[in-house]
């Protein structure tokens, strides 16, 4: 069971991972009356090795989502740290959450609002030594998140991953692609700022170990992407991949920028 959790029933989840009912759970419905500005006297959000290609790169399809990963020339591995966080935040990896129609497929809301489509950029905390070891700790990691609006224009990230998701349309199928830089993604890094909260894996384990970041820009992904993430197929034949938001439970939620 496992690795092969489905999303018609996510509530099954908790009988293998109890903490998935845990206080502190993601994705959560941003209110924006929830909403406090955060006083920062810290250091604004950087990064690093967004604009390296890498010298690898890969896509898999997972069974529950496609994920890109990369190998990049030592020192130059994307890293994010400042504003929320303490430390270094290494990237592992990044991947999608879609739904069966353009209505839903985010996993973050917004005023109840669903986006079609949200890509998570998972980071670690390169003093924990290792993503395995990260998790076990509340800060261990941080996700910075993008919602996706349908639109008409391509984001150039996502065509370069797509050219070859016909070699990966089934479960545990992988393929290395032409490498490009993160910086494809358009990701001005959160400029406009960005709603950050203490939250969870939004899948098994739901280890709450996350620092969530939630960039308020929207960025635009057309239909043809949107349905090239729908003909991947998924673990127990699901058609979408986002679970449902979990309780707030007073969490505070702050507006960050630079
Ligand atoms: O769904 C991903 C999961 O695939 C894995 O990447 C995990 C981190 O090890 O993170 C979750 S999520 O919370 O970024 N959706
Ligand atoms: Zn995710």
């Amino acid at each position: 069971r496992r690795g092969h959790f489905g999303y018609t029933r996510p509530d099954d989840w908790l009988a293998d991972f109890p903490i998935c009912s845990g206080p502190r759970q993601s994705p959560i419905n941003i209110e924006l009356q929830d909403v406090k500005m955060m006083e920062s006297k810290r250091p604004p959000l950087g990064r690093y090795g967004y604009d390296t290609r890498p010298k690898k790169m890969t896509i898999t399809n997972n069974g529950h989502s496609v994920q890109l990963s990369g190998v990049w020339p030592a020192r130059d591995t994307p890293t994010v740290y400042g504003g929320p966080l303490t430390g270094l935040y290494e990237l592992a990896q990044v991947h999608f959450h879609w739904g069966a129609d353009n209505d839903a497929g985010s996993e973050h809301t917004v005023a109840n609002h669903s986006f079609p489509l949200e890509m998570h950029m998972v980071h670690w905390k390169k003093a924990y030594q290792n993503i395995s070891e990260a998790i076990k700790h509340d800060d261990g990691i941080a996700v910075l998140g993008y919602l996706l609006s349908l639109d008409k224009n391509a984001n150039m990230g996502i065509e370069r991953m797509r050219t070859d998701f016909s070699k990966i349309l089934k479960p545990r199928q992988s393929t290395d692609i032409d490498p490009f830089p993160l910086s494809l993604f358009d990701l001005d890094l959160l400029k406009e700022g960005y709603v950050t909260y203490l939250g969870s894996l939004t899948t098994p384990p739901c280890s709450e170990s996350v620092i969530w970041l939630i960039s308020v820009r929207i960025k635009d992904v057309t239909i043809d992407e949107l349905e090239s993430f729908r003909k991947l197929q998924l673990d127990n034949h699901d058609d979408h991949n986002y679970r449902p938001t979990q309780p707030l439970n007073d969490r505070p939620i702050y507006y960050l920028y630079d």
